[in-house]
């Protein structure tokens, strides 16, 4: 695991490269245009192998976290977006009022659900140990992935100008896709097509997924 020894007068965010949250926080930093000021340290996390330095930040022992000089670090994803909208002069990534702001913080909490549904397909696929994996869970949470991309098809606001909601679905999907966890394009061209120019942005060219999972190996 690397140390943390980084610089300590800027901020840093404890990352994964496979991580779709924290993918959100670093591309939300690139459209934000503070991504430069951000020290970028790669942690690698599971419920089953415990990492001491997140830990230290995060009572959850999750990735990201931003960890700014001295004052609180901030976790989980959402806030650190909230808290990088903040920091910059241009036009804001999370609108500040009306239904625009409800509308962009309903569709990133169907992203991160996405996320976490994602997560517990894998956990019933191929991260827990065969014996003891459990198919109606399995199949419980890809049907909500199903029916999230459905709504997607029919609510996301694909001419809007770019907002939190678009980062946090566009990274969850291509997550998703990184995983082979379940497909989305058939029968929602709307999306498919939003989400392929999504993903040609400088900010999702910049922070490419990569890596495997590390789980603790089962005796
Ligand atoms: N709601 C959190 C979720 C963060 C999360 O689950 N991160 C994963 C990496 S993809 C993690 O660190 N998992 C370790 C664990 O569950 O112990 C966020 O949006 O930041």
């Amino acid at each position: 695991m690397p140390l943390i020894t980084a610089r300590t007068d800027r901020l840093k965010l404890l990352y994964q490269t496979h991580s779709p949250y924290a993918r959100k926080a670093l591309v939300f930093a690139h459209e934000a245009g503070v991504a430069g000021d951000i020290e970028v340290i790669h942690q690698e996390t599971s419920p089953t192998l415990r990492n001491e330095q997140v830990f230290a930040m995060n009572p959850l022992g999750k990735v990201p976290v931003l960890v700014r000089p001295g004052l609180p670090v901030i976790f989980d994803s959402d806030i650190i977006c909230a808290y990088l909208d903040t920091v910059h002069g241009g036009r804001k990534l999370i609108p500040e009022g009306g239904e625009e702001r409800w509308h962009a913080l309903r569709v990133q909490a169907v992203a991160q659900g996405m996320c976490d549904a994602g997560i517990l397909v894998r956990w019933e696929t191929v991260r827990r140990p065969e014996s003891l994996r459990y198919p109606p869970l399995r199949d419980g949470y890809l049907g909500k992935l199903t029916t999230s991309f459905d709504w997607l098809e029919r609510h996301l606001d694909v001419e809007s100008p770019i907002h939190v909601g678009h980062i946090a679905v566009a990274t969850a999907l291509s997550w998703i896709a990184f995983r082979e966890i379940a497909g989305f394009r058939a029968k929602r061209p709307r999306l498919a097509k939003w989400f392929d120019e999504f993903e040609r942005r400088p900010s999702m060219l910049a922070t490419p997924l990569s890596g495997d999972t590390h789980d603790a190996v089962r005796a």
